[in-house]
């Protein structure tokens, strides 16, 4: 069995592979300040990628470039995030009080920024469908294990441990919660760097 990799401020717990084939790249913390003041962890975050379909999709065109090329190449950030390659969000929820209210407008305003700032038109109808799957009644007590994935043909699947809880097809919507984790202003820029490295280092082979 593969190891696990434990977050060390929230001591979440995040398994190398899920679903088979897509492997851990790194792992981050999402923090909010509330009240202008106070300092909440809210959860912790694991970014997975299918590791067959990163090489499938980039290893012809970027195969041949350094790891330090990789980093400063736009066009390959670019074919990462927009390209059809399975990837997973799995997050662990740290916050023990977390209410699917502030969940909503937190997702409005996080991700809400990132559609708009990709020009897309419809942002609000979109939101609105993504967030109308979370039903009032969803507990998500400290623990719980939420799984964003973008499956084949830019799918977007929500489950809540374990259980599906409904899938979005969009392409700019899976593109903006990656951003939010890799993307330019990422919630946990360290989080980022690992997962970085660890994408230009599964095209050198
Ligand atoms: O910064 O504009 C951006 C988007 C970044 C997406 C980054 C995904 C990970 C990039 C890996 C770089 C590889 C070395
Ligand atoms: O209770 O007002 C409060 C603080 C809530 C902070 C909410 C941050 C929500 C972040 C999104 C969580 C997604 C699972
Ligand atoms: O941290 O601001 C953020 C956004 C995180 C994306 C959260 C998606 C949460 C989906 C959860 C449904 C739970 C009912």
């Amino acid at each position: 069995p593969s190891p696990s990799v434990v977050e060390t401020k929230t001591g979440a717990v995040f398994p190398s592979v899920i679903f088979e084939s897509r492997r851990l790249l790194g792992i981050g913390l999402r923090k909010k300040i509330i009240l202008g003041l106070k300092h909440i962890d809210v959860y912790a975050f694991g970014v997975y990628a299918d590791v067959d379909e990163v090489r499938k999709v980039l290893s012809e065109k970027y195969g041949k470039l350094s790891v330090s090329e990789l980093k400063e190449s736009k066009e390959f950030k670019e074919d990462l995030m927009g390209g059809d390659i399975g990837m997973t969000v799995r997050l662990q929820i740290v916050y023990s009080k977390l209410s699917i209210r502030s969940v909503r407008s937190a997702f409005e305003e996080s991700v809400g920024s990132r559609l708009q700032n990709f020009g897309e038109p419809n942002s609000k109808q979109l939101l609105q469908r993504f967030t109308s799957q979370f039903k009032d009644e969803y507990k998500i007590p400290r623990g719980s294990v939420i799984e964003l994935s973008r499956e084949q043909g830019h799918v977007l699947r929500t489950t809540i441990d374990g259980k599906e809880v409904g899938s979005i097809q969009s392409k700019l919507l899976c593109r903006s919660i990656l951003d939010l984790y890799i993307g330019e202003d990422p919630f946990d820029k360290e989080a980022k760097e690992d997962i970085e490295s660890k994408f230009a280092s599964l095209l050198q082979v």
